[in-house]
């Protein structure tokens, strides 16, 4: 297969834990004969210096002329104290999921036998423990008009019915090809906005007879995943939410560094850690690439390449096995491996 792929590494450890996906797609693309041309852009604090835009026209028609894109991370603290900045990284990331209408963000929850133990919840509550959150991801209040002045603010959780419906047409489906059962997260006891979700969530109901659905408020469903992770399959939620839960559903996995995630919708699929920039590791070599690494499994398996997803997982497990681990899910007086060197091992194992 031919692919084209926007490269777009953004800020802080983004770059070094892309060369490592980088390095493992282009391993698993030489193994399956395919062919894959990278073209990289700017996105995030990086573009703002250079083009004062987050995310510049020129790498908006680079992800919009590519099959898929690859994204690691943006975000930069030296515009978290400047009141006067009028951009910020982030909304890089927001503009690139608007433009290209990627309204569904997959975030698989995995849990890695070897690593129960770096879940701060018991390892038998977390022992099988395997769901997807789908977060809607170009709506409410991330997108919602905003206002800020020094003595009020607001934001406004937006959501019209065809934004709704499309979501969770997407949740029912995906809940089709699993185990059938869908929980939709909201907050239908105070949000007028989460009350639409839900009428929507039990008109759409009929149409899937097949997969059993339950409603649950988005604080209960916070308690829920620590005290009973098992208990969800598939679970579709609003923007503000997902992204609130899945930085949660890291505890599940053990580290924030394991959690890949996918974003399609109208136009190029986007591939991404669900963490961001972590700009305190920048240029340490101590980054986990796994979660950027997984991105790439989940790019090939969207385009039905099963056997090469497959691989890069199996050769994720085996380095977590082989005890060849980032700092921070290293197992106690076990060697310390950097970035790069987790990612060399791994291409290594698949060239093997
Ligand atoms: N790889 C994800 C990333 O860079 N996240 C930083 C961020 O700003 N996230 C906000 C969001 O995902 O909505």
């Amino acid at each position: 297969m031919d692919l084209r792929v926007a490269v777009l590494p953004g800020d802080g450890i983004g770059p070094e834990i892309m060369s490592q996906g980088l390095a493992v797609m282009n391993a698993v693309a030489d193994k399956y004969g395919h062919k894959v041309e990278c073209r990289e852009a700017l996105c995030g604090s990086s573009a703002i210096e250079k083009t004062g835009n987050p995310f510049p026209d020129d790498t908006y028609n680079i992800c919009k002329e590519a099959d898929a894109v690859l994204f690691a991370a943006v975000g930069d603290p030296k515009f978290d104290n400047d009141p006067t900045a009028k951009v910020r990284p982030e909304q890089g990331l927001l503009a690139m999921r608007k433009k290209l209408g990627l309204f569904a963000n997959i975030r698989p929850i995995q849990t890695f036998k070897c690593l129960l133990h770096k879940s701060p919840l018991r390892p038998e509550l977390v022992d099988g423990a395997d769901f997807v959150c789908i977060r809607e991801l170009t709506g409410g209040m991330y997108f919602g008009e905003k206002y800020q002045d020094n003595d009020k603010a607001y934001d406004t959780n937006y959501y019209t019915r065809p934004e709704i419906e499309r979501i969770l047409k997407i949740g029912f489906e995906y809940a089709r090809r699993r185990n059938r059962h869908l929980t939709v997260v909201d907050k239908a006891n105070v949000l007028a906005s989460s009350r639409l979700w839900r009428q929507i969530a039990k008109e759409m109901e009929p149409l899937y007879p097949d997969v059993t659905v339950d409603y649950m408020f988005v604080d209960n469903a916070s308690m829920r995943m620590i005290a009973e992770p098992k208990f969800f399959d598939v679970m579709v939620t609003e923007n503000t939410f997902g992204d609130i839960l899945t930085d949660e559903g890291s505890c599940i996995s053990g580290s924030m560094g394991l959690l890949p995630s996918a974003s399609t919708g109208e136009s190029t699929p986007v591939f991404e850690p669900v963490h961001g920039s972590w700009p305190q590791a920048k240029g340490q070599n101590i980054a986990n690439p796994l979660a950027q690494i997984l991105s790439v499994a989940m790019m090939f398996e969207y385009f039905g390449l099963k056997e090469e997803g497959t691989l890069i997982r199996k050769a994720v497990d085996a380095s977590l096995d082989a005890n060849v681990r980032t700092p921070e899910i290293q197992v106690e007086n076990g060697m310390e491996y950097g970035t790069r060197e987790v990612g060399e091992w791994i291409v290594d194992y698949i060239r093997k």
